[in-house]
């Protein structure tokens, strides 16, 4: 129940916490004080797919270790880093809104737990494509679906050095695109673009090098092919 309920916050609670104001030694408002109380120490979740779910665009090779030394190594830090602090038991996205008074531990290692958390369910095979009401705001704010990847595609090529692109939705709520550096997000109080993540890719060397080698751009392109957009358009719902 535990991991679940973790599981649940990352994925579901995102845009709800993400609105809570309180500081996270503080009070709490009523609609997340239920899952709060619950809350234990967060698990290390599972992959949601098999390592070769992705060939040929993501590699069985680099998904493993990906996953289960790079992303398990953030977890591990985050878990050491929060152990005996006011910040043990609340929600990593919580921990974000005041991230700049944490330290560097928790930010780059919470960072990345939540990042990867995130990417992971981000991909899969299958889906159609951007739901209506997402592919109406897309055009709007972008110009077409078309736009819009070709912009993201962008962020992610011209980020200098290790990080991430986004896709996420403002408080104005009109969706943009940035990208942030090292294990940064828009959830952190320290980043200069904010607001409620809604797809992501990893551009570190270590999401692509064994395959694509030095051609980051190779590797964003077929990002493209495994994108879950079931869970973007359900992560755009529940944020708007
Ligand atoms: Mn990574």
């Amino acid at each position: 129940m535990q991991r679940r309920n973790f599981i649940k916050n990352l994925g579901l609670g995102v845009a709800g916490t993400f609105l809570v104001k309180e500081s996270p030694t503080g009070k709490v408002s009523n609609s997340i004080k239920n899952n709060m109380e619950n809350l234990q120490t967060p698990e290390f979740p599972p992959l949601p797919f098999a390592y070769d779910a992705l060939e040929p665009y993501l590699d069985a090779r680099t998904m493993e270790i990906h996953y289960d030394r790079h992303h398990r190594t953030y977890y591990n830090n985050f878990i050491a880093a929060i152990k005996g602090t006011p910040w043990e038991n609340v929600p990593v996205e919580k921990i974000f809104a005041t991230v700049s008074k944490a330290g560097d531990a928790i930010r780059n290692n919470g960072g990345g737990f939540f990042n990867h958390v995130f990417y992971w369910k981000s991909l899969g095979k299958g889906s159609a494509g951007p739901s209506a009401a997402l592919s109406a705001a897309l055009t709007k704010s972008f110009g077409s679906v078309d736009k819009f990847r070709e912009a993201f595609s962008n962020s992610a090529k011209t980020r200098f050095g290790s990080g991430w692109a986004w896709l996420y939705l403002t408080s104005g709520r009109d969706l943009a695109i940035a990208s942030t550096p090292n294990q940064d997000n828009p959830l952190m109080d320290i980043s200069p673009v904010k607001g409620t993540p809604l797809l992501t890719i990893d551009v570190w060397e270590h999401a692509y090098y064994l395959k694509y080698l030095n051609k980051r751009a190779d590797f964003i392109d077929a990002y493209w092919n495994v994108v879950n957009w079931d869970e973007v358009n359900k992560r755009y719902k529940e944020a708007v």
